[in-house]
């Protein structure tokens, strides 16, 4: 009995230590790696992607104070009409604190053969803000924690993918603490913002390193009053939400499935954020959000707990993802037939 327990205990203590570091190994490849190729570039661009969110602007800026603590030229593409509300009260009160972040639109930035573009928060270039950028440069790094997809970007110098990371922010907060570098008041503030916008307030995809990043950045003087300001939500947006949530059909007690409206077109984010907040409410396991992506395409975002594999649901859909976060698309079908055809997967699934 005694030798079993030691076992046991022995067994825990080998995989923790691992799995630390695995990871902490990846980080200072990654690093090592970044001091490197920065070695040969003088200007650098930063590019968030599409409807810039907190997280995507956050890791711009964190990543910003890191280039500039190396003496580089840098600049963050973005084009100011395409951006989250949020987003946009961040960018607002950052040019009021004359923080010297050098924000431009892409054809006030000057991008030749010798520019260095590092995507933030996304991997492929048709979901960068500017994706003209490309056609310029060809010496792409690339930084994110989405689960990565079927057309990524092949031919970039780096490649650095976690998707363990709660965040892009999280990612970018790693390298500043390597250099130990002071982050100002308002950055930290919007940072804390960035890590709370992509784990819904801590309570997805966060990790003990989420809430030690979110301690760290607190005691540089991030603020949560003022991260509440910034995700501040827009009450239209969320009424659209409150009503597909309001047509969720619960299956076998465990299942929910949510479907948006015939005449209504919406971002694969919209339908993630909405199976994300299915599975905040009571006895619900897996949650589902289906909505028209585009005019003849059906998507759908899956989200579970863990107990439920959501990942093999969605792959008998011709979709992928994580065994708690998928999706998939699906042509030439409507509404019905699809959550259908979920139904019809989901009861086999159960029986199982
Ligand atoms: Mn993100």
């Amino acid at each position: 009995m005694y030798s079993l327990q030691f076992f046991l205990f022995y067994s825990i203590i080998k995989y923790t230590y691992r799995k630390v570091d695995t990871m902490r190994i990846r980080r200072q490849k990654f690093y090592d790696a970044f001091i490197e190729t920065l070695k040969e570039y003088e200007k650098i661009v930063l590019i968030p992607h599409n409807e810039i969110d907190l997280d995507a602007l956050a890791s711009c800026v964190g990543l910003y104070i890191f280039l500039e603590h190396l003496n580089k030229e840098v600049y963050i593409n973005i084009d100011e009409t395409n951006v989250e509300l949020g987003t946009k009260r961040a960018i607002q009160k950052l040019k009021s604190l004359n923080t010297n972040i050098d924000i431009k639109s892409l054809n006030n930035i000057e991008v030749d053969s010798n520019t260095l573009l590092i995507l933030l928060d996304h991997h492929k270039k048709e979901m960068s803000q500017n994706p003209d950028i490309y056609k310029s440069s060809k010496n792409i790094i690339v930084i994110d924690h989405h689960i990565e997809g079927k057309d990524v970007i092949n031919n970039c110098l780096i490649k650095y993918i976690d998707d363990k990371a709660s965040s892009a922010t999280e990612m970018v907060y790693d390298l500043l603490s390597n250099e130990d570098i002071d982050i100002p008041n308002y950055i930290a503030t919007l940072m804390l913002a960035g890590l709370t916008l992509d784990t819904s307030n801590f309570t997805i995809r966060t990790t003990e390193r989420t809430h030690e990043v979110a301690a760290k950045l607190t005691k540089q003087g991030a603020e949560t009053k003022e991260v509440q300001y910034l995700l501040k939500e827009d009450l239209k947006q969320y009424i659209d939400m409150q009503k597909i949530i309001f047509n969720t059909e619960i299956i076998n007690g465990i299942y929910a499935i949510a479907v948006g409206k015939k005449t209504e077109i919406y971002n694969k984010e919209q339908l993630a954020k909405i199976a994300d907040s299915l599975l905040q409410f009571d006895n619900i396991e897996a949650s589902f959000c289906i909505g028209k992506i585009n005019t003849n395409i059906i998507g759908i975002s899956a989200r579970s707990l863990g107990d439920i594999n959501v990942q093999k649901i969605m792959e008998k859909l011709s979709g992928g993802g994580h065994k708690t976060e998928a999706a998939c698309q699906m042509y030439n079908t409507n509404l019905l037939d699809a959550k259908k055809e979920l139904l019809k997967i989901i009861n086999k699934n159960s029986k199982q």
